[in-house]
């Protein structure tokens, strides 16, 4: 069965102590948004030339932000609301605006589209962070403008951010897949595969329906985010006790972000010094109402990892990133959204935290209990807090407190967006990096979002 994606009310969370309200994606498709008709007849008085199509694309990215009512959309005399809409550019380069431009950043996110300009143009609600909010703001544009009396394919935009995209961002990368039942050395039955530079071709308006919003449809109900933090009050580097299934205890941390995937360090998988897997128990914890942790063992099918991660002698950090895919159905834990930060979510000292099993936690509690010593003070999830410090085209810094154990952790954001002047505000959390050590790693660029959900491999 498909899984849901869920999304906290940040309104709701405020009077629901412990308890988030959430949207049931599994229940939006395109026939269950209210106030779709009339966005489709919106859409034809506009002169779209394929207003079902259309309204089943933007439906599909409604759904993708947890929304489940066009309403407000459409409303001529809703004034646009959202931060930076009118700086909505024409990211395809194709002389219009409309709802492919939205798609854009969809598609970027899913590693499938590089962008040739600067980032900051996706960035819509200029939080620092490109994630799947920008795309719902470039949506809320377009039909908001066609609300207004502006005609399809005369919408304005304007003009690209000065900058460049990142030298990084369509480095063509070679990855390891290493199945677990070939035990701890290499095997001659690894798979070398390499994720190249080419770009995706974004669907015309006339193949949505038939192609791409049927394919995305699936995909986001195959996506689970799961917002089940308790409401423990938290300090900067101070560690927090949490509740919250969506990261995986291995000989490390790991956040889950798929249906069947685990991202991780490379360095949990692979030891550089042995030349060997490394292989451990990997486990998921859910807590009971009393705060005990109860451990769910998972099956490996196989390891993936940079090819350079093992084979370079000097730049492999940041190739410190792995996938662990299990046979296990990890739906019920929820998962976490990427995001591409931007370098300004360093001076603009962008605040992060961390999610992790350190060994340190809590090292002061000895409980009888039947798991091997060295696991009693890795069965808590905890919480550290902190702003980002630093920035390159490959890492980010932050101050928030990690410790042995924490390698691998999501290194995570929270972003939020509000759709018209009355609706609840949304709240998620993005995985910005991937913490390899000291509140560091590598963060998230177009290869690791290909590695991540564009890999015919996994
Ligand atoms: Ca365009
Ligand atoms: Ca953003």
């Amino acid at each position: 069965m498909k899984k849901l994606r869920l999304i906290s009310l940040l309104a709701a969370a405020a009077v629901t102590q412990g308890l988030c309200t959430a949207v049931n994606a599994e229940n939006l498709n395109t026939a269950q948004i209210r106030g779709k008709d009339a966005l489709t007849a919106l859409l034809s008085s506009a002169g779209a030339a394929d207003p079902d199509a259309e309204t089943a694309q933007i439906c599909a990215i409604l759904s993708q932000a947890g929304i489940d009512d066009v309403s407000s959309l459409i409303n001529p005399g809703t004034p646009l609301t959202s931060v930076g809409q009118s700086d909505c550019k024409d990211l395809n380069d194709d002389g219009v605006f409309d709802a492919v431009d939205s798609m854009y950043i969809l598609h970027f996110l899913q590693g499938k589209k590089n962008y040739q300009h600067a980032y900051s143009d996706m960035d819509a609600n200029h939080d620092d962070i490109i994630d799947q909010t920008d795309a719902y703001c470039y949506t809320e544009y377009y039909v908001k403008m066609l609300a207004l009396g502006y005609s399809s394919g005369n919408i304005p935009y304007s003009a690209h951010n000065t900058g460049s995209a990142p030298t990084v961002a369509s480095e063509s990368r070679t990855y390891i897949k290493h199945a677990a039942a070939d035990g701890v050395n290499p095997s001659s039955n690894d798979v070398f595969y390499t994720l190249g530079t080419s770009n995706y071709a974004i669907p015309t308006p006339s193949d949505w329906f038939a192609t791409y919003a049927t394919e995305f449809l699936e995909s986001i109900n195959e996506t689970s985010s799961n917002d089940s933090e308790s409401d423990i009050q938290t300090r900067t580097n101070d560690y927090t006790v949490i509740q919250d299934s969506r990261v995986i205890r291995s000989n490390g941390t790991g956040a889950i972000i798929g249906e069947h995937i685990i991202l991780t360090n490379a360095h949990c998988v692979y030891n550089r010094d042995t030349g060997n897997y490394v292989y451990t128990d990997y486990c998921a914890f859910t807590y009971s109402s009393d705060n005990k942790p109860i451990r769910h063992d998972l099956s490996v099918v196989s390891y993936h990892i940079p090819e350079l991660y093992v084979s370079s002698t000097t730049g492999y950090i940041q190739y410190d990133y792995a996938l662990v895919v299990v046979s296990d159905d990890l739906s019920d834990y929820g998962s976490f959204t990427l995001g591409a930060p931007l370098d300004t979510a360093y001076s603009h000292q962008k605040e992060v935290y961390i999610e992790s099993f350190p060994q340190e936690y809590p090292c002061y509690t000895v409980e009888p209990d039947d798991y091997p010593v060295n696991w009693r003070y890795r069965k808590y999830l905890v919480k550290s807090e902190g702003y980002i410090t630093g920035a390159d085209e490959e890492f980010i810094w932050s101050n928030a407190r990690t410790a042995n154990g924490s390698s691998g952790a999501p290194i995570l954001c929270s972003t939020s967006y509000q759709s018209g002047s009355h609706q609840p505000i949304y709240s998620y959390d993005v995985q910005i990096a991937i913490m390899r050590g000291s509140g560091f790693g590598p963060r998230i660029i177009r290869p690791i979002l290909r590695f991540c959900f564009d890999n015919p491999f996994l």
